[in-house]
């Protein structure tokens, strides 16, 4: 059975995620912006900065990019149930994380920011050169959208009393087709690339939903459960890590319906 092993992850990380704060975040709004506050200056000439929520999975994708490629960078967290209105006029009219901000440019949506940052920093390029690998990796990734994600997106809002087995077969056969597709220790080959950060923010969330664990256990998936340990050792996976109680805490707070973004903050 897959069960992360949150110590293991957050004593060895939690060095690294300090030393590697204080070097790429130069100017950081933990605490999420709400509606009525005032927009922040621009970043300045050559900085990038990220508007997130710190626990989106799809703001989660980027934050892997920045960590596994060392972009400098500076976040800003937003309130998502109470948006600042800046944020919805001038940086993202459909009013989601992630959004990047350099230079006058806004971009959005996680995979397009993805792709940006490799263009942009195209050192320790994540994403592949081949196109049919390329090609490859979407697909892989529209069937985890449709086949995998549903799932875990029922349980946060609660309405898998209504239609457990028609998702808990599409998760596993979704789940399936992505074991089959893992010929090499990671879908990037050798070396994580952007598929497995892409992948990698909802197999993380995954064994807090109760009884999929099995699914997901190395008896079913054995290539999916050793590629999960594998990811766990990553320098970027485990610096933007989030312990299991603080993520918890979270869906508490937004299955009550009054989602805390500033949970654990002090
Ligand atoms: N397709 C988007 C999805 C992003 C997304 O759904 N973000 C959520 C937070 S996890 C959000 O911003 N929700 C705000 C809202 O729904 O108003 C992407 O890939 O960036």
């Amino acid at each position: 059975m897959f069960i992360i092993s949150r110590s293991r992850v957050q004593s060895s990380f939690s060095v690294f995620c300090r030393r590697y704060s204080q070097t790429f975040a130069t100017m950081s709004s933990e605490r999420a912006m709400k509606r009525g506050s005032a927009c922040p200056p621009p970043p300045g000439p050559g900085k990038l900065r990220l508007y997130s929520m710190r626990f989106c999975p799809y703001a989660q994708r980027t934050r892997l990019f920045l960590a596994a490629k060392g972009i400098e960078h500076e976040t800003i967290n937003i309130h998502l149930k109470q948006k600042p209105k800046w944020f919805v006029l001038e940086k993202n009219p459909v009013g989601l994380v992630p959004v990047l901000e350099k230079d006058g440019e806004i971009v959005f949506e996680s995979l397009v920011c993805n792709e940006y940052l490799d263009r942009v920093y195209p050192e320790k390029c994540l994403t592949p050169s081949d196109p049919a690998e390329k090609m490859r990796q979407s697909m892989l990734l529209s069937v985890f959208d449709q086949m995998v994600m549903s799932q875990y997106y029922s349980y946060l809002r609660g309405s898998h009393d209504n239609d457990f087995s028609a998702l808990s077969k599409k998760f596993g056969f979704g789940l399936q087709h992505l074991e089959r597709a893992l010929t090499q220790p990671f879908f990037g080959g050798r070396q994580p690339g952007a598929l497995d950060y892409n992948l990698w923010p909802w197999f993380e969330r995954f064994s807090t939903i109760p009884n999929r664990s099995e699914e997901l256990s190395a008896r079913r998936v054995p290539r999916l459960a050793a590629w999960m340990e594998r990811m766990l050792e990553q320098l970027a996976v485990k610096a933007c890590f989030l312990p299991y109680e603080l993520y918890s805490q979270f869906v508490r707070s937004f299955q009550a319906g009054n989602p805390d973004y500033d949970a654990g903050l002090e």
